[in-house]
């Protein structure tokens, strides 16, 4: 698998798949969920909504994934994954890499080769850059999935360098 980085919007990438750093809600919010749903339009969240209706009912868990569609992207899909909250109480890892491999995992029941991840809960959810970076990285470089490219879309040049760190070792 090549993994890949690029210094951007996410929701401007040609892949098969592009994952979204949701809530459990799955009903959108800020940050990169807000930007997906904005440009993505209406058709993303009706497949949230029905997700919600039949299966998610008390809302997808931390660290799980789903796909929609992906409206009015170049994105076939949008795999929604629900990120932790850092927390300085306790070790949350294992529920970070949980949200790539869970990601990949759904990729591949779609045939998707080709995926782009955001920086997970490296915003809203406070999660420090550099540790978020080294479980990101770590997580994809050693999951066993068909998918061929992984390229990490960062939005801001402090997450591309803390990424950039990662891929050189
Ligand atoms: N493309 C790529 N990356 C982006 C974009 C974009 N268009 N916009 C923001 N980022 P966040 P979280 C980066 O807060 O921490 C939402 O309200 C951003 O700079 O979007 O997992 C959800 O509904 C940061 O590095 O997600 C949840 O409630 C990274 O994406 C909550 O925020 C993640 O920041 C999830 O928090």
């Amino acid at each position: 698998m090549n993994i890949t980085l690029v210094r951007g919007d996410i929701t401007e990438q040609r892949v098969d798949a592009i994952v979204n750093a949701a809530n459990s809600s799955l009903l959108g919010g800020g940050g990169v969920d807000g930007a997906i749903h904005r440009k993505g339009g209406p058709d993303i969240l009706a497949d949230c909504r029905a997700l919600r209706a039949s299966r998610y009912g008390r809302g997808l868990p931390t660290g799980r994934a789903v796909a929609t569609t992906a409206g009015r992207l170049d994105a076939r899909w949008v795999i929604h994954t629900v990120g932790p909250v850092h927390s300085t109480a306790e070790d949350r890892s294992e529920l970070l890499a949980s949200c790539h491999r869970e990601s990949l995992r759904v990729a591949d029941e779609l045939d998707a080769r080709t995926v782009a991840f955001p920086a997970i809960s490296t915003g809203v959810y406070r999660w420090p850059l550099a540790d978020a970076a080294r479980i990101a990285v770590e997580t994809v470089r050693t999951a066993r999935t068909q998918v061929e490219e992984v390229r990490f879309v960062l939005f801001d040049d402090r997450a591309y360098e803390a990424f950039a760190e990662q891929l050189t070792y």
